[in-house]
């Protein structure tokens, strides 16, 4: 009997690749940029399967083209790149992985805030361009993470995982805002106190974004919002474009509304807002906040994990370990 079809969307592991073709006939992205969607479309022709990442758009037209298609399967936790209700009411099982980038995310967040804090990447780029020739009192003066306040938009894991980082290792004090409070014990465990999101603007030091991306938090940090902001606070975005709108930031930054920023992520990456480019008081990652070997393979792995057993095969076949819309599974 011949194998069935998936598509890996983007390079990953070839040792996860490998594993893939235990099963299936795999074809996989061999250049090192997404598909275009036409291409997309013609490729996922014949595929029960996609391996994906958060550059593959998969939305009704895409499905709709490919109604074979019964699984995508996500290398990454967000899943904003799929339309999972057009998913869910074809049939289509989605998938992701949680927890395996949780305390490594966690890291860089609290990395990229620390940098822009203490204004690292700029004071690195003033030593390389040769113009260090003094000591001066006020040289790239920042502000403290120890004993500051720490606020975090979204409180899911990798929020109370920065959370933990800020509260137990800084000594710092941690307020948050999130969809729905968080249960008293969580809540203690990461030190965390539960505040309206115009009091996390006005008392945080250090904003940390980490909700995920949605039509509700589309721009849930703009021009009001950072009005409200302190002059002298950082803000860092680790969890999508689209959640800041980069042009409102770009102008905060330069009339220093508030005093820095760090960012990993951005609306329309790889593309970064020219204005942001421009100032001197941001960090810019190119979106390598999961970026660890062991982080990334452990993400390869579950997303693997994920696909053969949403298609039946292997130990845990007909129960992958973490499907989005489970409602799937059960029809
Ligand atoms: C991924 C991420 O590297 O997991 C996520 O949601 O943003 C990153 O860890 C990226 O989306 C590639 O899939």
């Amino acid at each position: 009997m011949s194998k069935p079809s998936v598509l890996v969307c983007r390079a990953v592991f070839p040792e996860v690749v490998e594993r893939l073709k235990t099963w299936f006939e795999v074809e996989s992205n061999p250049g090192d940029r997404a598909f275009t969607k036409p291409e997309l479309i013609e490729r996922l022709k014949g595929k029960v399967g996609a391996f994906t990442t958060g550059s593959v758009t998969i939305d009704a037209e895409v499905l709709d083209a490919n109604p074979q298609l019964k699984v995508v399967s996500n290398m990454a936790v967000g899943y904003n790149n799929f339309d999972v209700p057009a998913c869910t009411a074809r049939g289509v099982l989605c998938t992701n992985t949680p927890d395996v980038l949780t305390e490594t995310t966690a890291d860089f967040g609290f990395a990229l805030m620390m940098a822009a804090a203490r204004r690292i990447a700029e004071s690195e780029h003033y030593l390389r361009r040769g113009e260090w020739s003094k000591w001066s009192y006020d040289m790239f003066v920042g502000s403290d993470i120890h004993g500051a306040t720490m606020g975090i938009l979204g409180m899911g894991r990798i929020g109370q995982a920065i959370a933990r980082r800020g509260a137990l290792g800084f000594g710092m004090k941690v307020i948050y805002h999130n969809r729905s409070r968080l249960a008293a014990d969580v809540e203690a465990q990461c030190k965390a106190s539960y505040v309206d999101k115009a009091t996390l603007l006005r008392e945080s030091d250090h904003l940390v974004i980490v909700v995920p991306y949605s039509k509700e938090s589309h721009h849930a940090i703009g021009a009001a919002e950072l009005a409200l902001m302190k002059p002298t606070a950082s803000l860092t975005n680790v969890a999508r474009g689209g959640v800041v709108d980069d042009a409102a930031l770009a102008q905060a930054l330069e009339s220093r509304q508030i005093a820095a920023a760090a960012l990993d992520v951005f609306e329309g990456e790889p593309k970064v807002h020219p204005g942001l480019l421009r100032v001197p008081n941001v960090v810019l990652t190119p979106h390598i906040a999961s970026a660890t070997v062991a982080t990334r393979r452990a993400m390869a792995d579950l997303a693997a994990d994920n696909l053969i057993a949403a298609l039946g095969f292997g130990p845990n076949a007909g129960n992958p370990p973490s499907p989005i819309n489970p409602e799937v599974l059960r029809a």
